[in-house]
C-alpha cells in the first residue's frame, strides 16, 4: 500500500468549484480524468457509489469487514479505510491517485469507492457487469453534513455561512454537483443495471443488521451469526469514531477542531440547522426537482 504519509501531515489548498461536463467539480476530483476514464475494472470488483457525506465510510467498512475481517483482521489495524477502499476520481497532490491505489489493492475482490454521479463512471464497470452499491441520505441531512465537512477539509472549496450554503446546495453548486441528480441520476440506472443495490442512510440507522442481511443477499454473502454481530458492533458510530482507520483522523488536511468527521452520526440533525423559512422554502423548491414517487427519503426516523 502506498500512501504517502508526508501528504498527511500537512492540507492542499482550498480550491475553486468549475464547470465539468455540466457538473460542478474540483480539480482533484478531475486532474487524473482520462487515467480514471480508462480504468480497468474487473468483474469480481465492487463499487461503492455515493453523493459525498451520505455514508460511504460506513458502507465502506461493512463490506471491508464481510470479505476480509475474518481472513485478515490485521487490515483493520494497519491500513486506514481510504487504503483499503481506494476513492477512485481522488488525485491529490503527493498522495498519489486513488485510480492506481485502486489498480493496485491485492485484495479480491476489490472495493472501490466513487462520488461520481452515474454519467461518470467509468464505463468497464458497466462493461464487466460489476456489483455496485449506492448509497442514498436524505437531503437535509446530507447537506448539513457536507456543510460542516466543508468547514473543516481545507482540501474543499470555501463552504461560506450556513444560509449562503444551503442556497448553493438547491442551485447544486456543490463538488459532484447537485444532490439531486445524483440521487435521480443513479435510481433511474438501477432500473436498467441489475446488479445495482440502492440502500438508504436512514435503514441502515434504524436497521443495522436488517441492512446488513440485504446487502449480503446482493453480494452473495453468508457470514455466521457470529461474524455479522462482529461486523455489526465495529460499525456502530461510536465503535467507528474511536477507530482511528475509520474516523480519518490522520488525514492532516482535515481540522477535527473545526468539526470532526465522525461528527452525529444521526438522521434529523437537520432541525439543528434549518430556520422555519429555510424549510419551507427548501421544502417548495425540493417538490419541484423530485418528481419520481417511488424514489422517497426519510428525513426522520
Ligand atoms: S465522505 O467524506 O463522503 O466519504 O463521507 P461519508 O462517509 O459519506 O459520510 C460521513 C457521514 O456519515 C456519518 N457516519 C455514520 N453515521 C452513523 N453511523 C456510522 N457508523 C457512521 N459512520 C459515518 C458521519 O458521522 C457523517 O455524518 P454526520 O451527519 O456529519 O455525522
Amino acid at each position: 500500500m502506498s500512501l504517502d504519509s508526508s501528504f498527511l501531515m500537512k492540507s492542499a489548498p482550498r480550491v475553486e468549484l468549475f464547470d465539468f461536463h455540466g457538473v460542478s467539480m474540483i480539480s482533484y476530483f478531475t486532474d487524473n480524468w482520462d487515467n480514471v476514464q480508462n480504468f480497468q475494472a474487473r468483474p469480481d470488483d465492487i463499487l461503492i457509489a455515493t453523493y459525498p457525506k451520505a455514508g460511504t465510510t460506513w458502507v465502506s467498512l461493512i463490506l471491508d469487514l464481510l470479505y476480509f475481517g475474518k481472513t485478515d483482521p490485521e487490515r483493520q489495524t494497519s491500513i486506514p479505510i481510504y487504503g483499503r477502499v481506494p476513492f477512485l476520481e481522488m488525485d491529490f497532490p503527493s498522495f498519489g491517485s486513488g485510480k492506481d491505489l485502486a489498480d493496485n489493492l491485492p485484495t479480491s475482490p476489490r472495493l472501490i469507492k466513487t462520488h461520481f454521479p452515474v454519467q461518470f463512471v467509468p464505463k468497464s464497470f458497466w462493461e464487466q457487469n460489476c456489483k455496485i452499491v449506492y448509497v442514498g441520505r436524505n437531503a437535509k441531512d446530507n447537506m448539513v453534513s457536507y456543510f460542516h465537512f466543508d468547514r473543516m477539509n481545507m482540501c474543499q472549496p470555501e463552504p461560506g455561512d450556513w444560509n449562503s450554503y444551503l442556497h448553493r446546495f438547491m442551485e447544486g453548486k456543490m463538488v459532484f454537483g447537485p444532490w439531486y441528480d445524483h440521487v435521480n441520476g443513479w435510481w433511474k440506472k438501477k432500473q436498467t443495471y441489475s446488479n445495482l443495490h440502492y440502500m438508504f442512510y436512514e435503514d441502515l440507522a434504524e436497521d443495522t443488521g436488517r441492512e446488513i442481511d440485504k446487502l449480503c443477499s446482493f453480494l452473495g454473502l453468508s457470514p455466521s451469526v457470529e461474524e455479522k454481530e462482529i461486523v455489526e458492533s465495529k460499525v456502530q458510530f461510536d465503535s467507528m469514531k474511536k477507530d482511528d482507520m475509520a474516523n480519518y483522523s490522520t488525514v492532516g488536511a482535515m481540522d477535527f477542531k473545526i468539526s470532526p468527521f465522525m461528527r452525529k452520526g444521526k438522521v434529523g440533525d437537520w432541525r439543528n440547522h434549518f430556520t422555519v423559512a429555510q424549510n419551507e422554502e427548501f421544502d417548495e423548491d425540493y417538490k419541484k426537482k423530485m418528481k419520481d414517487p417511488l424514489l422517497q427519503f426519510r428525513t426522520d426516523i
